[in-house]
């Protein structure tokens, strides 16, 4: 990243916002883009492969590699299977990774404090971006619990934007993720616009387990608890 040396601190972005900074070591990126490899290779072939969906809007940029439940278009919904094949679950090493990350967001906002005993991930969704790729604003809408999305970011830096949640427009604040950064959305925020409206190509941190590009893991809770 740009002036490494500059301290990043763990912050309260806006109520129900948290960005925890190098949260994850390098050497633990590497291991988690390596053990997703592996389960994106078992899924070539079948309709859980790792693919670009085709959404109302048009192609996304991004490959999504669903775990635990697949988010599946027209309509938007999430399922266990397709086509005879179940969507892998979310190994453990990953639950507990997103529910310490969560516990660690909670000592910086009061929103995400109140969920973070219940949190119970039951989805996670791992997106590449290609170098340079984007994603549009949208909102997360199709969990039924109300429970906060933890975002790990492996690769390349983004530039991450969350709004309102009422519509796209501006404000919005945004935060630079970098490799092994975490940021959390919960509470009044938990609806909000949100999306990486650039990325940055040749950022990554060498040892990370990504030659290019970004990986981003959002893990999720759909089941009410
Ligand atoms: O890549 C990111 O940081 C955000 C991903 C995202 O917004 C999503 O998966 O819904």
């Amino acid at each position: 990243m740009l002036f490494d040396a500059l301290p990043r601190d763990n912050t309260q972005v806006t109520p129900g916002v948290v960005h925890l900074p190098n949260w994850l070591p390098l050497e633990q990126q590497a291991r988690i883009v390596g053990q997703l490899r592996d389960v994106a290779r078992e899924l070539v072939g079948t309709p859980l492969e790792m693919r670009r969906p085709q959404l109302k809007s048009g192609q996304m940029q991004v490959f999504m590699l669903h775990l635990g439940r697949m988010w599946a278009t027209n309509p938007y919904r999430y399922v266990t299977s397709l086509g005879g094949h179940t969507v892998p679950p979310i190994p453990d090493n990953l639950v507990e990774l997103a529910t310490s990350a969560l516990a660690s967001a909670a000592l910086y906002d009061e929103s995400l404090a109140r969920s973070a005993a219940s949190f119970s991930p039951d989805m996670a969704l791992v997106n590449y971006y290609p170098p340079g790729a984007t994603m549009g604003l949208h909102q997360d809408l199709n969990e039924a619990s109300p429970a906060p999305i933890v975002s790990l970011s492996i690769g390349d830096e983004a530039l991450f934007r969350i709004g309102s949640t009422e519509n796209r427009n501006k404000p919005w604040d945004d935060v630079t993720l970098a490799s092994g950064d975490v940021i959390v959305f919960g509470g009044p925020k938990r609806l909000a616009f949100h999306g990486v409206p650039k990325t940055r190509p040749g950022t990554l941190p060498e040892g990370c387990g990504l030659a290019e590009g970004r990986i981003n893991v959002t893990f999720r809770q759909v089941e009410v608890g």
